[in-house]
């Protein structure tokens, strides 16, 4: 049908037909990027999942390959479920992923390639003695037992991996140690478990150097002053914790516990879930992968043939202060950019909007900076906003009149604003410092009904004094509006399905201010993105 052409990403990573989900395994290797997923290769819904495989020499455009690991054994015949990649000594890449048997029992297992000198690695094979790691021992359950990480060696120097799961009712990175990466034993303690009921997914553990965007191999000598990060995918969001990892204890130790994890760091505040990082050793940064879901309705994948991109993979690290980490899509995206329209000195008063027209507003990259010529009139900023920012975004939407904001960016508009997306910002006061609010509000995205709109949100915290610019980089994809707020402080991933896309009709963007005190924009630029050659069918 028309409608599932265009809502089709142009530059996002997914399979040309079916449905994906996690991205498992990402990795450098032989001059080649791998990206592994979460493959259904019968359909469009979660269901019989394999192994995809796709490669890259520049993760924009990728060739797709047969499914690396399936279904073809009693410990995997329910599903072969998330896992990783860790490259061990003398350039070994092993992958360990969860089986799901026939009753749904979890267990960790082994694959090797085949053959190492195939540039692509197309093949590989499962070790003999799978499975490596059953869901014995005190407080496991069996059905809640995943997603093990990519390796990194202790103190001792054994193979550490660290596997989602649900103890004695708790979420939980349990931690398992080896010394040949197949031989596994359980710590008796976990690397890390919460206090309240819940299953951790995806865990994801790495180091980082604050204010220094290389990435860190975590396998190889973490250098003094770096911190360690645990992700866990939970309660439908991806969550990290920044601390140490207490090699004494073998443990980790995070700087900040909170109870609540409504309050908890967000890799991203849309659709983005169960994000894996690896070391690229080309460029010697961390890069991190999420899956971005689809949020039509099953019979709508089923329509479009195809479900589940990967958002663009991101530079990862950590802000200079350690408190929070900071993600940038990779430059590489900026190959795509071409028809570039550059603005500047705008000025946005009370009500103004400015149509940035010269672009594809359906594949676009677009770089705003707002400068605040006073911060004088910011409301004061209510703490009790952060356990619910979406409600808060649904209350200080984009047409309210705040002191200083909304400001910000509508894009995939219809001709007459029946149909829009609102990026934007608000400044609050905040006891130490201000606090800025970023939505992308989805609320009025489409006509069609069935569709999931909400307005999303999440909190940074920002030294207006210092810094009087707010940076907002917004990555337009047909279905994905993807936003980068504050330098890559909060990120917003959103899927969009509006009927003015279907139909082809014009679309339109605009920067925006309905906030009371006038912003400036000392530069605005945006690009037309050109449509990447992702997993293209080979003719
Ligand atoms: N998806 C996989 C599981 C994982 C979940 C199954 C997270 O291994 O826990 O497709 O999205």
């Amino acid at each position: 049908s028309i409608a599932s052409k265009r809502y089709r990403t142009a530059y996002h990573f997914q399979s040309p037909k079916n449905w994906i989900n996690d991205p498992c395994g990402p990795m450098y290797y032989n001059g080649i990027y791998h990206e592994f997923y979460q493959y259904n290769p019968g359909g469009t819904i979660a269901d019989n999942i394999v192994w995809g495989h796709s490669v890259s020499t520049d993760l924009i455009n990728w060739i797709q390959l047969e499914p690396a690991i399936v279904r073809d054994t009693p410990y995997d015949i329910n599903g072969c479920w998330t896992g990783s990649i860790t490259i061990l000594p003398g350039d070994q890449p092993v992958i360990i992923y969860t089986g799901r048997d026939s009753k749904d029992h979890q267990s960790q297992n082994i694959v090797l390639p085949k053959n190492r000198s195939d540039p692509y690695l197309r093949e590989w094979t499962k070790a003999d003695n799978n499975p490596r790691i059953l869901p014995v021992g005190p407080g496991l359950n069996s059905t809640e037992f995943r997603d093990p990480t990519t390796g990194w060696i202790g103190p001792d120097g054994l193979w550490r991996i660290a596997i989602g799961a649900e103890l004695n009712g708790y979420g939980a990175a349990l931690l398992y140690k080896s010394e040949d990466f197949l031989n596994w034993t359980r710590v008796d303690h976990p690397l890390y478990s919460d206090n309240a009921p819940s299953m951790w997914e995806c865990p994801d553990f790495f180091a980082v150097l604050p204010g220094n965007n290389g990435g860190l191999d975590l396998s190889a000598a973490i250098p003094k002053g770096a911190k360690h990060v645990l992700k866990m995918s939970v309660d439908y969001s991806d969550k990290y914790m920044i601390g140490v990892y207490d090699l004494k204890r073998d443990a980790f130790v995070p700087d900040v516990v909170l109870d609540d994890r409504r309050l908890w760091l967000r890799m991203d505040y849309g659709t983005f879930y169960a994000s894996k990082s690896f070391f690229d050793s080309k460029k010697g940064r961390r890069i991190i992968w999420g899956w971005s879901n689809e949020t039509d309705s099953v019979s709508d994948d089923g329509v479009k043939g195809w479900a589940g991109i990967h958002a663009i993979p991101r530079t990862i690290w950590l802000d200079s202060d350690g408190k929070q980490l900071l993600q940038w899509p990779i430059d590489e995206i900026e190959s795509l950019r071409k028809d570039e329209i550059n603005h500047q000195g705008l000025e946005l008063k009370n009500g103004d909007l400015f149509e940035i027209k010269g672009i594809d507003t359906l594949q676009a990259d677009v770089e705003v900076d707002f400068e605040l010529a006073s911060i004088d009139s910011a409301d004061p900023f209510d703490p009790s906003w952060l356990f619910d920012v979406e409600r808060h975004c649904r209350e200080a939407g984009a047409s309210a009149k705040g002191g200083i904001g909304p400001f910000g960016l509508v894009v995939l508009a219809s001709d007459n604003m029946e149909e829009h997306i609102a990026v934007h910002f608000r400044v609050y006061k905040s006891q130490k410092s201000h606090m800025i609010l970023m939505c992308s509000d989805l609320r009025r995205s489409s006509l069609r009904s069935g569709l999931y709109t909400p307005a999303y949100g999440g909190f940074f915290e920002f030294d207006l004094e210092k810094e009087r610019k707010i940076s907002l980089r917004t990555l337009i994809d047909r279905s994905a509006v993807e936003s980068f707020g504050g330098g890559g402080r909060v990120c917003i991933t959103s899927r969009v399905y509006p009927v003015a896309l279907a139909d082809d009709d014009t679309v339109h963007m605009y920067a925006f201010n309905n906030g009371s005190t006038t912003v400036r924009v000392p530069q605005l630029r945006a690009w037309s993105m050109m449509t990447a050659q992702v997993n293209v069918i080979q003719g």
